[in-house]
């Protein structure tokens, strides 16, 4: 069939195993692929493949998708499967990968390459597990980041304790937030150096025409958007008095009771002997309850995902998908807009810690502001089950921000996080995990350890 006649049946996010499966059957598939943006979906392809196996499919698996890596589907999903299982880094190398697996002559050979090189992949993964060195949890909290309290002047209290939700939010005002580049990464146009990034991508001789022309569609569409109430934004923040304890951060009412604690992951892999630098925890940046310092937290969920399906809709009629595509690149950059808008908000008035703060969108984008908004599923937190606590704080649900059963943020043009007003916090990644911190973080939680090593999978430092 393939190399003739291609047909894709795209069954969109968010699809259960079964489905997947039983649509494969009736279509006859010639092949299965599956995307994951977050890591949830990994384990959710794990699934699949065992499945699969079970009950008996023989078609090639491809796998794709931002979280993913060629070193997950060989240590975790190839061996689940016992039929072709291949990582397609880049969906133009899709087609390559098809017509390979797909020609007779040529699939076994190509397989052979495939197996070993995964093969290899494995060894060098438990070899590389057993070489990192790493300190007990109990030494990395020895070594946090120790801010001296007593110099730092309270920040201020949020103008809002409790929650604060923005409905049917201008979309004009996000529209100088938005940061270009993602936008060209969707449509796999990027520029060669020097003219890489946006605006510069429109003087690249071979990518730059194209780049201008998606880019003017953009902007059509995009006055569209705003003119006819197209997409709506929905938002919500929330702030609440807080401290740490150890790797925790204590959220409390205004009576300073606790209602809700958020559970921290510590730096554990070793640092070179010259690098002093502190074995971080987001719990770091956060006044503990010993100091006597009032501190506070914030979070919030914007979401520019409502009207998306709709507007989709009216494309799939006409069979464009290039209109598809440019609709959801959109609202991504209106919600991520929003975030940046929101928090530059939430510095200069709502906490109020950065009034004076002056600074260019392109700042922004390069984030040269005080204080951090990391989110759970980024490096500084890979733990997306945070924001079942965060959505309890922030009733995101009100605004049409829901959780679904795997932790992804339903529309999918959403963005949440945590807001960090300290002078000191800033953006990390934990890193590998090792199993005492994974088991005093379950004891933490009260959740059992295979659930967090489900969870956080693909940060563990040892193989579960
Ligand atoms: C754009 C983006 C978003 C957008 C859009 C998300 C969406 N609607 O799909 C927005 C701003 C909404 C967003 C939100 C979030 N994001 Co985000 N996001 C990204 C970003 C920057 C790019 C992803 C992307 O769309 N790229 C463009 C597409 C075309 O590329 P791609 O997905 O990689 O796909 C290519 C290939 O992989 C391949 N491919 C993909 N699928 C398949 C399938 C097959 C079969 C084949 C053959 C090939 C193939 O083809 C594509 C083209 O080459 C990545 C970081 C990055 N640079 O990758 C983070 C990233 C995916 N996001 C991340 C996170 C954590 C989030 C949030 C949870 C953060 C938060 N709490 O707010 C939310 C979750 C949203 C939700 N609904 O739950 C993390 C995921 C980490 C993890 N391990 O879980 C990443 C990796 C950032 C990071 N470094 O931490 N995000």
């Amino acid at each position: 069939m393939f190399g003739y006649f291609q047909r894709v049946i795209d069954l969109g996010v968010m699809t259960p195993c079964e489905k997947i499966l039983q649509t494969a059957m009736e279509e006859n598939a010639d092949i299965i692929g599956l995307s994951g943006l977050i890591t949830p979906s990994l384990d959710e392809m794990i699934y699949v493949a065992k499945e699969m196996e079970r009950t008996g499919f023989k078609v090639p698996l491809l796998i794709g998708g931002a979280t993913t890596s060629k070193t997950h589907t060989a240590v975790k999903i190839a061996p689940q499967y016992k039929s072709p299982t291949v990582h397609v880094l880049d969906a133009s190398k899709s087609v390559v990968v098809c017509s390979q697996l797909l020609d007779e002559e040529n699939r076994e050979d190509y397989m052979e390459e495939v197996t070993e090189d995964y093969a290899e992949i494995r060894t060098d993964h438990y070899n590389s597990l057993k070489d990192r060195k790493y300190l007990s949890i109990e030494k990395a909290r020895e070594k946090k980041l120790n801010i001296d309290w007593s110099a730092y002047p309270p920040a201020p209290e949020p103008s809002v304790i409790g929650v604060k939700r923005f409905e049917n939010y201008d979309l004009s005002r996000l529209v100088p937030y938005i940061d270009w580049k993602p936008f060209f990464d969707v449509w796999q146009l990027r520029g060669k150096y020097p003219n890489r990034g946006y605006p510069k991508i429109f003087k690249d001789k071979t990518v730059g025409p194209e780049a201008k022309r998606v880019y003017n569609d953009a902007q059509n569409l995009l006055k569209t958007i705003i003119t006819t109430n197209k997409l709506q934004a929905h938002g919500v923040v929330a702030f609440f008095p807080a401290n740490s304890v150890g790797d925790d951060i204590e959220v409390y009412n205004e009576n300073g009771e606790v209602i809700e604690v958020l559970r921290g992951l510590r730096q554990q892999a070793e640092k070179e002997a010259l690098d002093k630098s502190p074995y971080l925890c987001l719990s770091d940046f956060v006044a503990p309850k010993s100091s006597g310092k009032k501190d506070y937290i914030g979070m919030f969920a914007v979401t520019a995902g409502h009207g998306v399906d709709k507007m989709c809709k009216v494309y799939e009629e006409k069979y464009d998908d290039y209109g598809i595509i440019m609709v959801k690149a959109l609202a991504d950059r209106l919600a991520e807009a929003f975030a940046e808008e929101l928090h530059e908000r939430v510095r200069k008035e709502i906490w109020g810690y950065s009034r004076e703060e002056l600074l260019e969108a392109n700042d922004l984008h390069k984030i040269k502001y005080q204080g951090i908004r990391p989110a759970p599923g980024y490096p500084s937190q890979p733990d997306h089950t945070e924001k079942d606590i965060m959505w309890r704080l922030l009733k995101a649900d009100k605004v049409g921000i829901t959780l679904t059963e795997s932790l992804a943020m339903f529309p999918a043009a959403s963005v949440s996080g945590l807001y960090f007003a300290h002078p000191k916090s800033e953006y990390f990644a934990t890193g590998k995990l090792q199993k005492d911190q994974i088991v005093d973080y379950s004891a933490r939680k009260s959740v059992d350890v295979s659930v967090t090593e489900k969870w956080l999978s693909s940060a563990l430092a040892y193989d579960s």
